[in-house]
């Protein structure tokens, strides 16, 4: 029977039977775990029952993974699988909105193959002197990122202006399997409470690891939580906004408006700095082009000059 492992410990896996919404103990035949293979939270698995003991035989190639790059260990360690939504959440007010960590996500989003989108949450704190949400949206939107606009208070306290975009957000979500990133505070655990039917059925364990196993960041677990709409992929060890485990090689490919715009630079190897010869962000004849791409830019070479501080032979 086909199952989802929404749990793992060492060898014994909470696996969700799909035929009958049940979950499972299971254990893991020892070829799936050899050498570099692993069962994670989302993977697909094939289960059978030997002599009443249900063994996991099979799993499903992966659509997505979520994973880590262990720097000292030169370790890839996969955290989860199968996740096709990655839900970057971003205050508007308090904690102050910071367009750099969007585009860190981004980053990651792309690494990782997951679909990422962008909720503005606590809209209705949203003052148009602090930043302009046109601009970051359309900054967004030319990338292909769906944006939208929410609150996570209280249904009664909801302003009517922003019932769309949590509409909007709930048809996205509907039937996937997501995961949350943001800041502390900007009201993930708010907005997932929100999203799973008003009560407050799940209280995210943001801090298990804290308490029980003090400064130890390279542990992570994840798990998986049925919502009545999504299932959400939750792992304390993904939420990180450091990028020091990829490339600085080729970093630009993350920024594939920025790679597309270089390929009309004239020099291959170009830097795209001011006054640098024929490069082609200098050329652009729009200026609220322009403006994007350049704020853009920004982003690639603050988060670039963070990547070289750790030599790429030691990320492999
Ligand atoms: N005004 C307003 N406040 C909000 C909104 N969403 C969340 N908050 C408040 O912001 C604070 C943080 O919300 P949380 O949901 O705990 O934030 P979090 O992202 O889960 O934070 P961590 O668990 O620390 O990562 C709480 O006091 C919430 O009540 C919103 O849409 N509007
Ligand atoms: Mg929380
Ligand atoms: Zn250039």
């Amino acid at each position: 029977m086909r199952a989802r492992i929404y749990r793992s410990a060492k060898r014994e896996f909470d696996c969700k039977v799909e035929s009958t919404g049940e979950i499972v103990q299971a254990k893991a035949l020892g070829n799936l775990l050899k050498g570099k293979r692993s069962l994670v939270v989302g993977d697909y698995v094939e289960i059978i029952d030997e002599n009443g003991e249900l063994v996991i035989t099979e799993m499903e190639d992966r659509t997505s993974e979520v994973f880590r790059i262990l720097v000292r260990e030169q370790k890839r360690k996969v955290i989860s699988s199968n996740c096709d939504l990655m839900v970057i959440l971003i205050s508007v007010s308090r904690p102050t909105f910071k367009r750099g960590i969007i585009d860190r996500f981004l980053v990651r989003a792309s690494q990782w193959g997951i679909r990422p989108v962008v909720v503005f949450n606590k809209m209705d704190e949203y003052d148009p002197e602090e930043f302009d949400i046109c601009f970051e949206q359309d900054r967004l939107k030319a990338l292909g990122v769906d944006c939208f606009e929410c609150t996570a208070l209280d249904k009664e306290y909801v302003p009517k202006y922003l019932e769309k975009g949590y509409g909007e957000l709930v048809e996205a979500l509907r039937d996937r399997t997501a995961i949350f990133l943001g800041q502390s505070g900007v009201g993930k655990s708010k907005t997932i409470n929100a999203l799973a039917g008003g009560e407050i059925k799940v209280e995210l364990k943001t801090n298990i690891i804290g308490k029980s196993n003090k400064g130890s960041h390279t542990t992570t677990w994840a798990e998986m939580l049925d919502l009545d709409l999504f299932t959400l992929i939750d792992s304390p060890g993904v939420r990180s906004f450091s990028l020091q485990d990829i490339m600085s090689d080729n970093f630009i490919e993350y920024f594939p408006d920025l790679e597309e715009m270089s390929t009309h630079c004239k020099f291959n190897n170009c830097t795209h700095k001011e006054g640098v010869k024929g490069c082609a962000f200098y050329l652009i004849e729009d200026e609220y082009q322009a403006k994007l791409l350049f704020s853009r830019l920004q982003s690639y070479w603050r988060i670039l000059e963070e990547l070289e501080v750790t030599p790429d032979w030691q990320k492999k």
